[in-house]
């Protein structure tokens, strides 16, 4: 499939069920902890520098961002979470921003989890790969902040990650790096494959 990915644009940004794009198009969600890297992780599959906005305060909008590529399909950048200092009325929020969308697993075509591939991934990581597996839509986990990661602890990383996410074979974990471009070439591969029609 050819998409020419410099045909991007932002669309919208979706603070309630209402602003929920629901047309025909595929929809490729990113979801992950607060500074886990989504943005930058959509700004390298792009190969753009400030596309997705990269936070200096994270966890402070709570909005789910769609991007248009190509008029073909959607990245969706969902806000992020297990930022400590946010206040509950803001963790409610992002609760029913996040149930409300995962109540359409229709509107999703690919999940992709971003988790830190330095850390154990946590409870609350744990709770976002079962409701990604709740909607019965393929996922795949991109291990990310590769680059500050020693060489010896990558496979042990990606494994723990595989476990404690208790994740099926069929789920890939792609070590990656938004900052210095690993698996690019392997999340966009299985994004574009991913989208494309049985
Ligand atoms: N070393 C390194 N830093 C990264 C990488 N990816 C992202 N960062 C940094 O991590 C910080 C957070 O990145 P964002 O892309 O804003 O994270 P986010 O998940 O979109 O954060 P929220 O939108 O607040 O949920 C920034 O300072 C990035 O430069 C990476 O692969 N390696
Ligand atoms: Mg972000």
């Amino acid at each position: 499939m050819e998409v020419n990915l410099h045909q991007a644009e932002f669309v919208l940004s979706a603070a309630s069920e209402r602003d929920f794009i629901r047309d025909e198009l595929p929809q490729v969600a990113f979801a992950g902890r607060s500074n886990v890297g989504k943005s930058s992780s959509i700004n390298r599959l792009l190969n753009r520098k400030n596309f997705a906005r990269v936070g200096a305060a994270p966890g402070k909008t709570i909005h789910i961002n769609y991007f248009k590529i190509d008029r073909t399909f959607y990245l969706v950048d969902l806000p992020g979470y297990g930022y400590a200092k946010v206040a509950k009325s803001e963790r409610d929020r992002w609760g029913r921003l996040m149930e409300r969308y995962f109540a359409h697993p229709e509107l999703m075509t690919l999940g992709v989890l971003i988790v830190d591939a330095r850390h154990k991934p946590t409870a609350d990581d744990r709770t976002m790969a079962d409701w990604f597996k709740a909607t019965g839509r393929p996922l795949v986990v991109a291990a990310n902040k590769l680059d500050k990661l020693k060489k010896s602890e990558i496979e042990p990383n990606l494994q723990q990650i595989r476990e404690v996410l208790e994740l099926g074979e069929e789920v890939p974990v792609i070590p990656f790096s938004a900052e210095k471009g690993t698996g690019r070439e392997e999340l966009l591969r299985t994004i574009l494959s991913g989208i494309q029609a049985p």
